[in-house]
This record gives C-alpha cells, structure tokens and sequence, in this order.
C-alpha cells in the first residue's frame, strides 16, 4: 500500500504526555504522522484518532523534528529513508495512545487548521502509523466514530469541545451528493463504530463512489475530478514539507502474526 504521512504537528499536549515528553525531545518539533490513503479529503479533518490501547513512540526523524507512530511503523520508515540514518530508530520516548488523546494539533491543508486527538476503538495497531487523520464526511468510521463520542463524551473520557469541529463537504458524487459517509452510514443502519462489518462495506462503497465519480468542491484543485486532484494534492503537500510518501510492505502484517 502506497501511503501519504501527513504531519500533524503538536501545538499542545495533555498534561501526562508532556510530563512523560519532558526533557526528552531536544527542542525537535513534533508531529502526529497519520497514513492516509485519500490525501485529497484533507480539506475535510475535523480531530485524528489513535487507539487508546496502542503504545506509541516518538522517533527522531532528524535533528529538527519527531513523529509520534508506532515502532513498527517507525521501522519501515527507517528502511524507507525517512528518518536521516537509513535503517535506524532513534526512540525518544513512548506514549500510551491515552495520553495523547486531547492534543491539540494542526491539520494541514484542513479548513479547521487545529484539531483534537481522539479515541478510536477500532484502529489497528499493526497497519499504517497507528494514526488516523479523521474526515467525517467521507470516511465512514470516522463518522460513526465521531458521532459515539459525541453521544458518550462521559464514557469515553473525552471533553466535548475536542469533538465540536461538525463534518464539512469536500468532495460531491452523483450516488451520495456532498457528505458520502453520513449518507452511508444512514442508509446502511450504522448505528456505532462497533458495527464493524456495514462498516467495512460502507467504506468501500464510499472509496469506490469518491474515486471514480467524484469532484472536488474546496481547495486548489476545487471542480476537478478526485481522480486527477488525488494525486495533485498529494504532490502539493509533499512539495510543502507537510507530508511524504509512506509504503506498508503487503502480506508483512499477515506473515508477522502467523
Ligand atoms: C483519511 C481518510 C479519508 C481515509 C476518507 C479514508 C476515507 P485501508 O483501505 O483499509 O488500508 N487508517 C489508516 N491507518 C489505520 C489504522 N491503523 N487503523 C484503522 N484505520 C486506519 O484504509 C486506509 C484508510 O483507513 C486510511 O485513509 C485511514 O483513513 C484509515 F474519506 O485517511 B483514511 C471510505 C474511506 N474514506
């Protein structure tokens, strides 16, 4: 899978995470690097996710900047470049998933430009980052996630103002007009994000739908078809420092865990 890491960089952290953080970065700015397969709904971010049960790390990538995935994601970026000594983790410190929910972070290229860290029950701790940037409008579970959050702030231990920022249109198909996933999530009686099966369905109906017969209503390359901006978007935030190419080696994840 060819995946576009885009950094979120970290305007503010929960007070466990910068007790836990201190004196351990070394002035490096630090970022949130969330795997995204749809660069071109960044417009669209309203919060990112992570798995409250995951265990993250900070990784130095230079001597400038620190990305906050998973150490299996922080090996494959060594071996793919990304970090400046080729095939070296460089682990400044560990935080739970947790911890990080309630940072306040940016979401570039998104029309709300800070955002909040919020938990989801269904991230997978052995596929991208372990960071998921949130675009409710034409991601299914983040929807259905964000809707959870907001009807069960209490429970799941999260302000509600991290869950204010309301879902905006990005992109307009012919089968489910402006907002893809509430439309599919209605129509498929979604009603949580535990309902893991509609949802998997809906989420290919939604890429299938936005890929092939969708247009971009915001940004730069707003009136074109997603399938000529998708890759437009990507090359403008990768040629801004706000993103890089990220691959997930096919098959490892299934080989690792048999
Ligand atoms: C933003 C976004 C906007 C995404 C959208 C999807 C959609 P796939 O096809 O199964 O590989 N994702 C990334 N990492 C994880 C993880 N560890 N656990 C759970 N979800 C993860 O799925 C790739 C997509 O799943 C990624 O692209 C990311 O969410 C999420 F409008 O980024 B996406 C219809 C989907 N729409």
């Amino acid at each position: 899978q060819e995946y576009t890491g885009v950094k979120m960089e970290v305007v503010e952290w929960s007070a466990a995470a910068q007790k836990q953080l201190e004196g351990k970065v070394d002035g490096r700015k630090v970022f949130l690097v969330a795997a995204t397969l749809r660069p071109e709904t960044m417009y669209g971010q309203t919060n990112c996710f992570v798995g409250t049960a995951i265990k993250y790390g900070v990784f130095a990538a230079n001597d400038k900047e620190a990305y906050v995935v998973t150490l299996r994601s922080a090996r494959n970026m060594a071996f793919q470049g990304i970090f400046d000594v080729r095939g070296q983790v460089n682990q400044l410190a560990e935080l739970d998933g947790t911890q990080i929910v309630g940072a306040k972070i940016k979401a570039p290229f998104s029309v709300y430009p800070e955002v909040y860290v919020l938990p989801m029950e269904n991230v997978l701790p052995t596929k991208g980052t372990g960071v998921v940037t949130s675009v409710p409008s034409d991601s299914p579970d983040d929807y259905a996630t964000l809707m959870d959050l907001r009807k069960k702030a209490e429970f799941y231990k999260i302000d509600p103002k991290w869950a204010a920022l309301d879902p905006i249109p990005v992109l307009s198909t012919p089968s489910y007009g402006e907002m893809s996933a509430p439309v599919l999530v209605k129509k498929l009686k979604i009603n949580s994000q535990k309902d893991v099966k509609q949802l998997a369905e809906a989420k290919e109906l939604a890429y299938k739908e936005g890929f092939y017969n969708g247009t971009m209503l915001v940004g730069e390359f707003k009136g074109e078809a997603v399938q000529e901006a998708k890759g437009k978007v990507r090359a403008s935030m990768i040629e801004q420092g706000i993103a890089f190419p990220y691959a997930e080696p096919e098959g490892l994840v299934i080989s690792r865990s048999a």
